[in-house]
């Protein structure tokens, strides 16, 4: 297998907002993540993507683009991100941009030309339609609910918008844009970051014919995912961006791609493809969705997430690489999703980031993750931010298709909002994020979890991670190993082997608040064996071939 120092790093999400706060205002900024460098470094990670800095009126965070140049008023100046980078640099640590160019926003001057008349330059930017019977184009509906067509009055046609009527998508199909976005990809690049991170890259070919898409049972909107993700002239868009742009650097690139399989992932980050390093997919992340996707969540099962994680660490064993990843800003917290946020949480965020980074595959740690922060239980709606929250909460509740109970539970569960309440930094008010009012609330555990405390205690989580990454820098079958899954069929344990030349790990995790007994399965020979980590005591003459794992406990064992 190729070796690329992409495959051998450590990634750090950084949600700017949520990260650290400088100057009182209660939004975090970019002096703030300036401010944190040597906590990165010391954690060991290699690189940090930055969600969006860009200039931006905020109805999505930042995911809504009006100056792909220039920086957000409230993160603070190029000046600041300039020495954001450097410092960044001189600390080791490189910088992935998210790169948002599925769609701009409303404000973008692109989109106030492109709306001004059907004349206009930029007319054939974004995707204007005339509408059909008085209604819209076709029935698709937006991701963040109600149609993906808004009515403009200035020249009476539609414009798609997958995700929210600020977010104008933008027209692939035509050439002078696709050079433009070129242009400033480039730009970037020259001024010296080292990645991007695509959102939602895997939507910017649009079936031009824009067919229905299917209607379910007393839905008033279709889903045209199938004429959008993946679409006609995607791989062709990807190469022509790596042949201009991407080939020209040794940079870092993932694309964001829901609804992906490993077969698609494979044409995405193949070696001789020409298009991206690796692609972050969404199928463990589906795991309990139900009619409503994830706000009619179900109970999730052991055996469907290792079915799911081995049919992506066998698919792109060969060709392709992985993206490891439990957490990001869209989705709630691992220790409360797949772990036990109670009386195990510090075990289980040791066992769930065990399992992880045992894996074959970049993986990413998102801000909080390293202290095992938790999911938030806000008590009413209006205390929720988050665009697709709100949102989702207006339609299905007044639709009636959840009650409004139904509905703050499938919140507390899987809202997006679990993952961007403040970074936890110490026990003072507003857990140390910032002197002023925070924009949204600070999860009311931050006394009991906060960075600083996880730092004076030599057996955090916090610690746990960071061995979890020197292990990685020290041990090439992590990296490179083959894996395989063993005792499939077991509902507490997640079991596997990697293998490397005449080496192999034994990663072995309790799913479970239960004890359970592990079992070595026959035909995996060795001749000595060496404990490289472990989330409890563990006996040194106590055999690793047949013992009891105790609630949420991980071992990793290296054979030989
Ligand atoms: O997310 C894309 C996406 O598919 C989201 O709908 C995501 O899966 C969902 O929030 C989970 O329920 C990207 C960004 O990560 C997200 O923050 C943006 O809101 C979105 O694109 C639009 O830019
Ligand atoms: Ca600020």
């Amino acid at each position: 297998m190729n070796q690329s120092w992409w495959k051998e790093s450590v990634i750090y999400q950084i949600y700017p907002r949520s990260f650290k706060d400088s100057n009182g205002d209660g939004i975090g900024d970019l002096k703030g993540i300036t401010s944190k460098m040597e906590y990165l470094r010391t954690l060991g990670i290699d690189v940090i993507w930055l969600s969006p800095i860009y200039k931006s009126p905020n109805d999505d965070n930042g995911y809504d683009i009006s100056d792909y140049q220039d920086i957000m008023d409230e993160f603070g100046t190029t000046e600041d991100f300039d020495e954001l980078l450097e410092t960044a640099h001189q600390n080791g640590i490189k910088i992935m941009m998210d790169l948002v160019v599925n769609h701009s926003s409303d404000e973008h001057s692109w989109f106030i030309e492109s709306k001004s008349s059907k004349d206009s330059k930029k007319r054939d930017w974004y995707i204007w339609k005339p509408g059909k019977n008085g209604k819209e184009p076709n029935n698709w509906e937006a991701c963040f609910k109600g149609s993906a067509w808004e009515y403009d009055e200035t020249t009476e046609e539609y414009y798609l918008h997958l995700f929210s009527k600020k977010q104008p998508d933008l027209n692939w199909e035509n050439p002078s844009l696709r050079k433009e976005i070129y242009n400033m990809m480039t730009w970037w690049v020259e001024k010296g970051i080292d990645g991007f991170r695509m959102d939602v890259i895997n939507f910017i070919s649009k079936d031009t014919r824009f067919p229905e898409g299917e209607l379910f049972e007393g839905k008033l909107y279709g889903n045209g995912s199938k004429y959008y993700m993946n679409g006609p002239r995607i791989h062709e868009f990807l190469q022509e961006m790596n042949k201009e742009v991407l080939s020209k650097y040794d940079i870092i690139t993932v694309g964001e791609t829901p609804g992906v399989t490993p077969e698609e992932a494979k044409l995405y980050t193949g070696h001789n493809r020409n298009e991206l390093n690796m692609v972050f997919q969404f199928e463990h992340m589906g795991l309990g969705d139900g009619i409503e996707g994830k706000w009619s969540n179900q109970p999730w099962k052991l055996s469907d997430l290792k079915q799911t994680m081995t049919r992506w660490q066998k698919g792109l064993e060969e060709d392709g690489w992985n993206s490891l990843y439990w957490n990001n800003h869209d989705q709630p917290r691992v220790v409360s999703r797949f772990g036990n946020d109670q009386e195990y949480r510090v075990e289980s965020a040791k066992m769930l980031a065990t399992c992880l980074h045992m894996m074959q595959g970049t993986p990413y740690i998102y801000q909080g993750e390293e202290i095992g922060m938790t999911n938030v239980a806000f008590e009413s709606i209006d205390q929720y931010k988050d665009i697709e929250t709100l949102n989702a909460y207006k339609d299905l509740v007044s639709e009636q298709r959840l009650s409004r109970e139904e509905m703050m539970k499938a919140i507390h569960d899987r809202g997006r909002d679990n993952a961007r309440t403040p970074m936890q930094w110490d026990n003072t008010t507003n857990a140390g994020f910032t002197t002023g009012t925070p924009w949204i609330e600070v999860n009311p555990n931050y006394k009991e979890v906060n960075v600083e405390k996880s730092l004076k205690d030599k057996d955090s989580i916090f610690y746990y991670y960071q061995k979890l990454i020197h292990l990685r820098k020290e041990h090439d079958i992590i990296v490179y190993g083959s894996y395989d899954l063993i005792l499939d069929n077991d509902e507490q344990i997640y079991a596997y082997t990697r293998s490397l030349h005449d080496e192999k790990l034994l990663v072995i995790c309790n799913f479970s608040s239960e004890s359970t007994t592990f079992t070595l399965p026959n035909g995996i020979d060795y001749t000595s064996s060496n404990l490289l980590i472990h989330n409890y005591e563990v006996n040194s003459n106590e055999s690793f071939t047949e013992f009891v794992l105790k609630p949420f406990e991980a071992r990793v064992y290296k054979l030989q």
